[in-house]
């Protein structure tokens, strides 16, 4: 493993073998850093100003469709965004197609996040055993206040993979200005962000240049001759196998399960020169239509709605990630009804995997290329609420986590914002020197790049209540509705049913399962659970990880002709503290319904999937929205708490809540 390795690519590929930084291969170069700019004042501050971009995958890869974002259009400005745009789809492509031992390819970064379980360059702890199956063994972190921390510098190092296969492109190339062009383009090189929420995905769905097979070059290089490539960013043929997720007596394996054949007795699933899919049928096709469908009809229902609500939370550990804890948090002071941004994270995972899709299971989930621009779009939303919340921040205090601990980390570590977050190294100097969240707090201070709207805020000096009000308008439903409902489910055992699964929820839909069409206008939206499968595991380990979802019902009541209006019960101001809790709307027997499917639709019983499991926690939340004009005063004010004891609890019980396939819901 430590003989010295070509650097670059295969001598079959077509972007040519020569070295460009022969040397770097054997120092500890796998850092998170770009080189930041300083500003001009020489006080050795970094410029903000000069982070590169993210940029939206609509403009970044349909450049020519863009008006021009205030600027004039020149041909030459449109020649360089197209030959920005190959470039990186070449480079990636070229970091695709890097042998499988390479610690700069594809597979080896991918690999990181879950299976195959195996050291990235050679960062280990040495007491993780792979036997013991109480330790997660990918490195990522997830239901942690470290889940947008962690997957910063993850990005980070597969965009300088990226880079650097760009520059190793420019060495091919004959045509003196074009080599001289590419060299300048390559290290600005980054992912653009997959807006899942905007007004584009809304109705149109996932942008075409996810789905072709082959991809059309836009520039018209005098030195490369092909107009297109196979497309790096549909999917990634695995060069090895992967090995099994699943345990062999689980129904989820897809290579046991109706939609999939998979060429011989017992290969499993995600073999050796597979492409990764999403929605997969039969043929092992990914199905465009299917994805699309769900897409549209989750961004509308679940998604928009998610990350307005995310922008609502003020403190750092309700905003960052989906944790449910009894002991720990569990009288509702820390959490409160809103969604987490990972937990809307995690529904999008399990929108654009769908059934059997790579995407949809936190093992393999980063083998699919579109991983990155999902997550490029996670850390935009980070970055934009961090802007909008500047002080809150990873509790200093170490938190104790029932967590089944990472590749490095054993489980139930303690976390703070000095974790390392490993394998990312923090400088080439220092081997065992890692990147914590503090090194990685700001995107452009600390990291070199920037978004189109964080560089414009701080171009123009925004203050936070107006970037809020930016983003609350950017992501606001469709109605401004001045009552909002919100379902809150707590206490979901996440490896419930050893993977990932759904709660969908019906409104007046009493007899809604598994067969009931998401198309009627009662079905109010899907919670997915990104779950890991559990392996041979002790029933103790399976109660400990419990996660927290919630959903805004108010489109649906108001679809369906119910009341928003609180009872009269309530006060006028439900903020105030003498104010009685309003009403229930949901008096009628049945008039919520949860409906529990596994990821292929299949309706999951929850109280005889685990013995002892104790089934959701199921509360409604009422709270006052927030007029247009208020926004302001009302969420940014440090001094306004906005957090969930000021809003109105009603837990939900049988009759009026029940759960399809269960006779009466189990008593919280
Ligand atoms: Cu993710």
């Amino acid at each position: 493993m430590d003989a010295q390795k070509s650097l670059f690519l295969p001598v079959n590929t077509s972007l040519g073998t020569t070295a460009v930084e022969p040397d770097d291969y054997d120092t500890h170069s796998l850092v998170y850093r770009y080189v930041l700019s300083e500003s001009e004042d020489g006080n050795g501050a970094v410029d903000v100003t000069k982070a590169v971009v993210r940029e939206n995958v609509l403009d970044f890869f349909y450049p020519h469709m863009l008006m021009n974002g205030g600027e004039e259009m020149t041909t030459e400005r449109l020649n360089k965004l197209k030959m920005k745009r190959d470039t990186f789809l070449l480079a990636f492509s070229a970091v695709q197609d890097l042998d499988p031992s390479d610690r700069w390819s594809f597979y080896q970064i991918a690999g990181i996040h879950g299976l195959p379980h195996q050291p990235f360059d050679g960062v280990e702890n040495d007491s993780w055993d792979p036997r013991n199956p109480d330790w997660w063994g990918g490195y990522c972190q997830h239901g942690s206040p470290l889940f947008p921390t962690w997957h910063r510098p993850y990005m980070m190092l597969i965009e300088q993979s990226i880079i650097r296969q760009a520059k190793q492109f420019a060495t091919t190339l004959s045509d003196a200005d074009e080599k001289a062009a590419v060299l300048d383009i390559a290290d600005d090189l980054r992912f653009p962000y997959l807006d899942w929420a905007n007004q584009s995905t809304r109705v149109l769905g996932l942008p075409e240049v996810f789905t072709v097979t082959d991809v059309s070059l836009l520039y018209s290089w005098k030195s490369f001759s092909a107009t297109s490539i196979p497309n790096p960013v549909k999917s990634f043929v695995l060069p090895v196998s992967l090995g099994k997720i699943f345990g062999s007596s689980d129904v989820y394996n897809p290579t046991a399960k109706p939609n999939y054949v998979v060429p011989s007795q017992g290969i499993p699933y995600t073999p050796q020169s597979y492409p990764t899919v999403r929605y997969v049928d039969a043929g092992y096709q990914t199905q465009n239509d299917k994805l699309n469908v769900t897409l549209m009809r989750n961004a509308n229902t679940t998604l928009v709605e998610g990350v307005h609500a995310v922008f609502q939370h003020n403190q750092w550990l309700p905003f960052s990630n989906h944790y449910w804890s009894e002991e720990t948090h569990g009288d509702g002071s820390q959490f409160g009804h809103y969604a987490s941004l990972e937990l809307v994270h995690d529904f999008v995972h399990g929108t654009l995997g769908g059934p059997g899709g790579h995407l949809t299971y936190p093992e393999i989930a980063a083998f699919d290329p579109i991983f990155f621009f999902h997550h490029s779009n996670v850390d935009r939303l980070v970055a934009l609420w961090q802007y909008c919340y500047p002080n809150s921040w990873i509790p200093s205090k170490p938190l104790q986590l029932n967590s089944d601990g990472t590749y490095t980390d054993e489980p139930d570590s303690e976390a703070n914002a000095k974790t390392p977050l490993t394998p990312f190294r923090f400088s080439a100097e220092d081997a065992n020197q890692f990147v914590t969240s503090d090194d990685v707090r700001l995107v452009d201070a600390d990291c070199g790049y920037s978004y189109p709207e964080i560089l414009q805020a701080r171009k123009e000096r925004w203050t936070p209540p107006q970037m809020l009000d930016y983003v609350l308008k950017l992501y606001e439903p469709p109605e401004n509705y001045l009552h909002r409902w919100v379902l809150m489910i707590e206490r979901i055992v996440k490896r419930a049913f050893n993977g990932p699964f759904q709660v969908r929820v019906f409104i007046g839909k009493a007899d809604a399962d598994s067969q009931t069409s998401l198309s009627i206008p009662n079905f109010a939206g899907e919670i997915q659970v990104f779950a890991r499968s559990s392996g041979v595991r002790c029933a103790n380990c399976e109660q400990r990880q419990c996660m927290r979802a919630s959903l805004d019902l108010t489109k649906t009541m108001v679809r369906l002709g119910l009341a928003t209006t609180p009872l009269p019960n309530a006060g006028d101001d439900p903020f105030s503290s003498e104010s009685a809790a309003p009403g229930n709307p949901f008096s009628i027997p049945g008039s919520l319904r949860l409906v529990f499917v596994d990821m292929q639709g299949r309706q999951l019983d929850p109280s005889t999937a685990l013995g002892s499991w104790q089934g959701p926690k199921v509360s409604l939340y009422y709270q006052r929205g927030v007029p247009r004009e208020q926004i302001n005063e009302f969420m940014v004010d440090d001094d306004i708490d906005v957090s969930p004891q000021t809003l109105q609890k009603i837990e939900l019980s049988y009759p009026q809540l029940s759960v399809a396939g269960v006779a009466q819901p189990t008593s919280s």
